[in-house]
């Protein structure tokens, strides 16, 4: 049987953040596109080893974040040196299209479903490999995404502490908005796709898993198709965390009854909007993490002090703060680079974490140095790890209360809650 090997390139996390590791999701859709008389090995590499001499017919590089471009680079080289041909692809592929077509063989630009992927494998097959794939924003009619290939995982390796982590699945692509900071506007020409209920049902019930993250972009874009869908997942009654959701009453309600456990909300500003918004999840039983993004043009360090006190106030339960970072067609990077503020473009050094660009109210400095003392401060009363306690133990009421909890996680989430 052909082989190929999967890979998802290893990258620096966010140093302050809580180390654990989500399964990735990209990869093991794409998968679900390989031709079914091939082996495949996937290996990601923030858990599992890779072994260049392993032997492999094809290798198939998966990138979503910039900062994974140099590591893919890496062994990208290593495998065309003992001869296998290199295709890479994903979300960093696209967006870094040109630079990633000089390291590899192939290119593949778009999603894999409806026989694009499989059209690749025939070339290969018959010695007629392309450079270059270009199905960019030509997408496959949205019926065609199937379940992703959770089987290629290795889920051991996806625990914390002896709790298994949540597994990915998408209810729907692309966004219609066009936020500053983000590159879904071009990655996926601002249409939402959502797919059809019946084969999200499908795939859900199918994921020996009852604890999972929707990674939809936002739940927020088209409230009958969400409506039919919180109302078709409630018999269900897996327990899901998600990016924002449509901030209306009926329909956090309406996503509280289905499951919905926490929220990752972009926090953004004092304004009552957000906090009349968490209040309205937490009111609903959905823990709140917000995504606070650190030097945008109206902040200086004043600006980020009250920020976290804001969120000590309002009683988020958790807060992951990362520096706004210039990243490729994106609508900031644009601006930046008109006005010469990207200082470099080190790509292993966009990891959020780290000040690339010279900040409007702020020197670099004094925004790295604002950045741990935001992490710093909003964590100082109550760790990360007893605050996620706080939210497990709600996950786990809640699982209680509809009979769906697992005994098997008991002794480990009792020794998580009480560390
Ligand atoms: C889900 C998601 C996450 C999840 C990832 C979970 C996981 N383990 O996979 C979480 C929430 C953890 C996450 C985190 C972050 N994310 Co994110 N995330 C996304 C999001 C919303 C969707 C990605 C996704 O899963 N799509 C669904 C899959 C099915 O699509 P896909 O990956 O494109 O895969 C398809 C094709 O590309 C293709 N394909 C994929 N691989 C391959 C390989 C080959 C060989 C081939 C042929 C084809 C192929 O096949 C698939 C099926 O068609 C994107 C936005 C977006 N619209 O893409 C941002 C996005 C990728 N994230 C982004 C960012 C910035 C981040 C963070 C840095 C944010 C932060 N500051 O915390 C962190 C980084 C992690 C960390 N902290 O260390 C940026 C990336 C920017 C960049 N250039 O690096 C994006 C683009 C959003 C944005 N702001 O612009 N993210
Ligand atoms: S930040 Fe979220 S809502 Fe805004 S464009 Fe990106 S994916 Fe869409």
């Amino acid at each position: 049987m052909p082989k190929v090997t999967l890979i998802y390139p290893k990258w620096q996390k966010i140093p302050e953040q809580t180390e654990f590791h989500l399964p990735p999701h990209g990869p093991i859709c794409a998968a679900a596109s390989i031709p079914l008389h091939y082996a495949v090995d996937f290996i990601d590499e923030n858990v599992d080893e890779l072994d260049f001499s392993k032997g492999s017919d094809i290798i198939l590089l998966s990138m979503m974040l910039t900062c994974q471009l140099p590591r893919g680079r890496e062994i990208a080289a290593r495998f065309r040196e003992l001869g296998i041909p290199v295709i890479a692809g994903g979300i960093a592929t696209m967006l870094h299209a040109e630079e990633v077509a000089l390291f590899v063989d192939t290119i593949f630009l778009g999603e894999t479903e409806d026989g694009r992927l499989a059209s690749v494998f025939s070339d290969f097959e018959n010695g007629c490999l392309q450079k270059k794939y270009d199905f960019f924003h030509d997408f496959p009619p949205i019926e065609t995404v199937g379940p992703a290939r959770r089987e290629i995982l290795h889920h051991e390796r996806y625990v914390y502490r002896g709790v298994r982590m949540v597994d990915l699945v998408h209810a729907s692509r692309g966004c219609r908005f066009n936020c500053f900071p983000c590159a879904t506007a071009y990655l996926g020409g601002r249409q939402f796709r959502p797919r059809p209920i019946d084969k999200v049902v499908e795939e859900l019930q199918g994921i020996d898993n009852n604890r999972l993250f929707l990674v939809d972009n936002s739940l927020a874009q088209d409230k009958d198709w969400l409506m039919t869908l919180f109302e078709a997942m409630i018999p269900l009654k897996k327990k899901w965390i998600c990016h924002p959701i449509l901030d209306e009453e009926e329909v956090v309600a309406k996503a509280a009854k289905a499951g919905c456990w926490y929220v990752y909300q972009a926090v953004f500003d004092t304004s009552d909007v957000i906090r009349n918004r968490v209040k309205r999840l937490k009111d609903h039983g959905i823990g709140v993490e917000a995504a606070v993004l650190l030097g945008t043009d109206n902040q200086d360090a004043d600006y980020i002090k009250r920020l976290v006190d804001f969120l000590l106030e309002i009683d988020i339960d958790m807060a992951e703060f990362s520096i706004l970072t210039p990243f490729p067609h994106t609508p900031v990077t644009e601006r930046y680079e008109k006005q010469g503020r990207i200082l470099h473009k080190d790509w292993s050094r966009y990891t959020t974490a780290e000040v690339v660009y010279t900040p409007a109210q702020m020197t670099p400095d004094i925004l790295q140095e604002m950045y741990h003392y935001a992490w710093e401060n909003f964590y100082k009363d109550m760790g990360q790890s007893l605050r996620m306690a706080r939210l497990f133990s709600q996950v786990v009421k809640k699982e209680r209360d509809d009979g769906s909890y697992m005994p098997g996680r008991l002794s480990a989430e009792r020794t998580w809650q009480h560390r």
